[in-house]
């Protein structure tokens, strides 16, 4: 503990504000399997893995690899590691943290282990652009937000020539390992790596860790990704002090469109956390009518009620759910494509739309837009992110030394202590789906949508109709990092148990 105040002290001096100095002295819970590192290995679990026919197909080396469990076991005696990670995709809280657990581990494992960073995602990957993760370059960014200790970027690797540059980068460092920190799009990067790397006898072991905001990377082994619960407490306090200001002012109604790409998860998580009047949830499929209607009829039954304020959550993705959305919308910009295929969603104004559809409806409407997005995505992880993504990295450090490939690591009993928590690693091509991208199919992980026949979407739809009327919001607050609440999992995680 003092040394960290010691670091922040003689390398920033007063150039950290008091929680970023605070935080650097957190010390992440870790689950009780990962306390002594060397007692444990990644052991093949009872249930095998199931691969798609189509997916199998085009992963002959990496399809028929179980999934594992970290156990107690003597592990294979391994004195040092060499390791190479970058982030890829939007950041989420908790990143840093996956790194400095991968330090960690190296530490633990012996003197000669290496950790390099590759900058600005894949893209420094394939131009061998990196960084050494020395203890003093990861310090500063123990439990803080952000991925700019390296970077991030959206390249893809599909190219037969970018498969051999980045094949020709980890050779060059001679790597043991590459993690790959991403979503879904770039976990399906990890898997191709992984593949091709066996096709050419590289020896570099490919390991993915589940991070995004949007909470759509899950399985029956990924609960969520780091990320989802330090975004949804940064949106859910905002959320929570525009529904104070709508219920203080009584003038306006809040038209708060909330980033989660495809997903609503993030709107649903937001939606317990705040009870706002109004939550809409892409997965039910509503036409834009019907919505606006709904919208139109929330409104004038508040009026009765001498009510002419409230707040409407909606998430990025209802577009995607939504047909005549898109072509309502003309601008040619909204229908940009990121370099995986994806929809562009965040650039898309849909709370703008709604609110003008309903005005049409209802002249006296005063509204107010709001887009809650990029503000969640590095923000300070909160002390569950700060604990799980921490965890992630040690144990990818072990599905290295351990010697899995194509694996993404995962941890379950998340809404259990920390200590409880079990440490999983599965093939990645298990979670992989034929999809059409840009008008060709081609083999991706499946985003998880919000089910609407779970625990979670049955529970929302038992209390919405008495959020409409009765000003139920909740004021969460900022981010807890103290006292009883502080490790508190999303909801998403405690419902759905
Ligand atoms: P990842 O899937 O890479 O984690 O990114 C998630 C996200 O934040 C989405 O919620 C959002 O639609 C998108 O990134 C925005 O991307 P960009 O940073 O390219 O504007």
């Amino acid at each position: 503990m003092i040394w960290y105040k010691s670091v922040a002290r003689t390398l920033f001096g007063g150039n950290m504000a008091p929680l970023e100095k605070k935080r650097l002295e957190y010390r992440p819970k870790i689950p009780g399997v990962l306390h002594d590192l060397s007692r444990v290995r990644f052991v093949p679990a009872e249930k095998t893995a199931h691969v798609r026919e189509e997916i199998a197909h085009d992963f002959p080396k990496t399809k028929d690899r179980s999934a594992h469990r970290l156990m107690s076991a003597i592990p294979v005696k391994i004195n040092s590691l060499r390791i190479g990670v970058f982030f890829s995709g939007g950041p989420a809280a908790g990143g840093h943290n996956v790194i400095w657990g991968l330090f960690e581990a190296l530490q633990q494992l012996g003197a000669g282990s290496c950790l390099i960073g590759f900058l600005s995602g894949a893209l420094g990957l394939l131009e061998n652009q990196f960084k050494n993760l020395s203890q003093k370059a990861i310090d500063p960014y123990r439990n803080q937000g952000g991925f700019d200790l390296i970077g991030t970027g959206r390249t893809k690797i599909e190219t037969e020539a970018q498969m051999a540059a980045a094949m020709q980068s980890v050779q060059e460092h001679r790597l043991d390992g590459l993690v790959v920190i991403g979503g879904d799009d770039s976990n399906t990067n990890a898997a191709h790596l992984a593949e091709y790397f066996l096709r050419k006898g590289c020896k570099t072991a490919v390991i993915g860790v589940p991070k995004t905001i949007d909470g759509d990377l899950r399985s029956s082994e990924i609960e969520i990704a780091f990320g989802f619960d330090s975004a949804c407490k940064t949106y859910a306090e905002t959320i929570g002090n525009i529904c104070r200001d709508a219920k203080s002012t009584q003038k306006y109604y809040h038209f708060i469109k909330l980033m989660g790409r495809s997903a609503s998860h993030i709107a649903l998580e937001c939606a317990f956390a705040t009870q706002p009047n109004l939550t809409l949830i892409g997965e039910e499929k509503k036409g834009l009518e019907q919505i606006v209607e709904e919208i139109v009829c929330l409104i004038e039954q508040r009026k009765q009620a001498g009510k002419e304020y409230g707040v409407i959550l909606i998430p990025e993705g209802l577009i995607e759910f939504v047909p005549e959305m898109q072509g309502l919308i003309q601008e040619p910009r909204l229908l940009d494509l990121d370099p995986h295929g994806n929809v562009k969603v965040s650039q898309i104004e849909t709370e703008k739309l709604l609110a003008s559809l309903v005005k049409k409806k209802l002249p006296s409407l005063a509204a107010q837009e709001h887009f809650l997005g990029y503000e969640g995505r590095c923000c300070f992880p909160s002390n569950f992110d700060a604990n799980y993504a921490y965890s992630l990295g040690l144990a990818a450090t072990l599905a290295v030394r351990d010697g899995l490939t194509g694996a993404i690591c995962s941890i379950s009993h998340l809404h259990k202590s920390p200590e409880e928590w079990t440490v999983n690693a599965s093939p990645i091509v298990s979670l992989m789906v034929m999809e059409k991208r840009r008008g060709k199919e081609i083999p991706v992980i499946q985003k998880a949508i919000v089910d609407i026949k779970g625990t979670l979407f049955v529970k929302f739809s038992s209390l919405r109709k008495d959020w409409e009327m009765e000003d139920r919001y909740l004021y969460p607050g900022p981010i807890q990092f103290f006292g009883d609440v502080q490790s508190e999992p999303p909801n998403t995680l405690k419902e759905s148990v």
